[in-house]
């Protein structure tokens, strides 16, 4: 496989995994990176100790007090030519997300898409932080309120969006006029190497603070230390439902602000009037694509009694057709799980799928074979289920999909809101009053709710993420800036006379 992609990005040289800006630290202990497409070592990274790690606050600190005062939108030009620079390097990183991360080039270049796509967005919100003017109720008073920066933004970001995700954040955060400290999946630190030099470029070429960008890599010790520092005033993390309880509870304890963007449960409901032939897409890539490692992979199907039957053999024959292989060859639809104890995850819940009671449809297996070397290809499997089946409650992080009936609509949502996540769900239906019931108070429980559309593949534009245990948070689109920020109100008094509110006297 030709692999110029690693040259063109440099992240092959040693000692790369904690910065400062321009320079590395250095230290002796190394993060390695297997990719799970061959199994083939990639990369070392240097892992973060707790002195540079202190040296990164340090230096993102001093930046802060520069970066806070530069006008918005200049911190707006900064982004937009993050924006340039991603898009002049599209499919060299596209490639290395797709072969680190074990996602199909197409979704590589997707990732990289959303990343160019927020750069935008940001550009124009920064000359549009606006904050509301209210009426006093004294004479002579003006009332307003504005927002600030928040500080160090930390981020912390899952292997299966290795570089989207931390865009999201970084470049509303930055607009916003925090510096931000990435700590990355130590499954995927290769990406943030890669993403972390692009940025210093735009740095250096601006002559602006190394500390405005940083990257710590290592094991979550090294994200604990982040989350329990107070001078880390938000804390960005996308991971399991495991991972937010301990992050969201360290943050809390300090009073700080935290995003969680955790697991999810994602259901499509699909109703007698849909289109089968036009919705089918949605569904297989909802089920399948990034080979069900994405945090919005649709994991159940919810279908109407009266279609059951025929669904399921479409999906059976549909499931005959997909090509599982390298994902950087774009024949192939679904490439590897991330690695071997993402094999073993998937193989425990199909053993608790038979020992639930669960009929395989579509029987798993784990692929074998010179082209599967790496030992992390699965076969997606499709399984006959019910509701109350626990597996069917829990997110596994591998290409399993549930299928569940339903007699009357409103059990499909209650079956659909049954799980302790809520993050994305869909309908599929031609019929008004389906739709609308679903989108309505009494439907949807999920931070995400589509018709006609999967689960999966959310635009940058609209606010993402969930309730429940998915964890409540909101990033990317429409008004999730203000996460980033900390609203000030501001009271005027410019009249000759003081005045109390509430219509005190005080005569002093
Ligand atoms: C994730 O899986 O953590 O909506 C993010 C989607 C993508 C982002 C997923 N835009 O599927």
């Amino acid at each position: 496989m030709k692999t110029n992609f690693l040259k063109e990005l440099d992240v092959q040289s040693k000692n790369a995994g904690c910065w400062i800006g321009k320079s590395s630290m250095q230290n002796r202990d190394l993060l390695k990176s297997y990719s799970p497409v061959d199994g083939k070592l990639i990369g070392e990274v240097t892992i973060t100790d707790s002195i540079s790690y202190n040296k990164v606050i340090e230096k993102s600190l001093l930046a802060f007090e520069e970066w806070r005062l530069l006008p918005a939108p200049k911190r707006g030009e900064f982004v937009r030519q993050v924006g340039e620079e991603l898009r002049k390097k599209k499919q060299e990183l596209g490639k290395l997300v797709s072969y680190e991360m074990g996602k199909s080039f197409q979704e590589g270049l997707g990732e990289v898409q959303e990343m160019i796509d927020i750069c935008d967005f940001a550009t124009g919100l920064s000359r549009q932080l606006y904050g509301l003017t209210m009426h006093s109720e004294r004479p002579g008073h003006r009332m307003y309120e504005q927002w600030h920066p928040l500080g160090i933004v930390g981020v912390i970001s899952a292997f299966n969006f290795p570089v989207a995700v931390w865009s999201w954040n970084a470049a509303l955060a930055w607009i916003c006029g925090n510096t931000v400290i990435w700590k990355p999946s130590e499954k995927t630190p290769l990406c943030s190497v890669a993403v972390h030099k692009i940025v210093v470029e735009v740095l250096r070429r601006n002559k602006l603070p190394d500390g405005i960008c940083c990257l710590i890599n290592g094991d979550a010790s090294v994200g604990q230390w982040m989350t329990s520092d107070k001078r880390v005033s938000l804390i960005s993390a996308t991971g399991s439902t495991r991972m937010g309880k301990i992050v969201g509870k360290t943050v809390a304890e300090r009073f700080g602000k935290s995003i969680l963007e955790l697991g999810g449960n994602n259901a499509i409901i699909l109703t007698p009037s849909s289109d089968l032939k036009k919705v089918l897409p949605a569904i297989l890539f909802g089920a399948i694509g990034t080979a069900g490692q994405r945090c919005t992979s649709t994991r159940r199907l919810i279908i109407h009694k009266s279609i059951y039957s025929k669904v399921k053999s479409v999906l059976q024959s549909a499931y005959q057709q997909i090509r599982i292989g390298n994902p950087l060859d774009e024949k192939n639809h679904v490439g590897p799980l991330i690695d071997k104890n993402a094999v073993d995850q998937y193989l425990k819940a199909i053993d608790s799928i038979h020992e639930q009671g669960g009929k395989m449809l579509v029987e798993s297996k784990v692929l074998k074979g010179n082209a599967f070397s790496s030992g992390c290809y699965v076969q997606p499997c499709i399984v006959e289920a019910k509701a109350s089946m626990k597996i069917v409650s829990e997110e596994t992080f591998a290409p399993i999909l549930y299928l569940l009936k339903y007699d009357t609509i409103e059990e499909a949502i209650s079956i659909q809101n049954s799980v302790p996540q809520g993050l994305s769900s869909a309908i599929m239906t031609e019929n008004l009053r389906e739709a609308e019931l679903f989108l309505s108070a009494a439907g949807s429980d999920c931070g995400i709710a589509n018709v006609n559309i999967g689960t999966s593949g959310a635009e940058i534009g609209g606010a993402f993420g969930g309730e429940k245990e998915t964890g409540g948070g909101r990033e990317s689109g429409s008004d999730s800036w203000k996460l980033y920020m900390r609203r000030q109100t501001n009271t005027i008094s410019y009249g000759d006379t003081l005045a109390l509110a509430q219509g005190i006297k005080f005569n002093f």
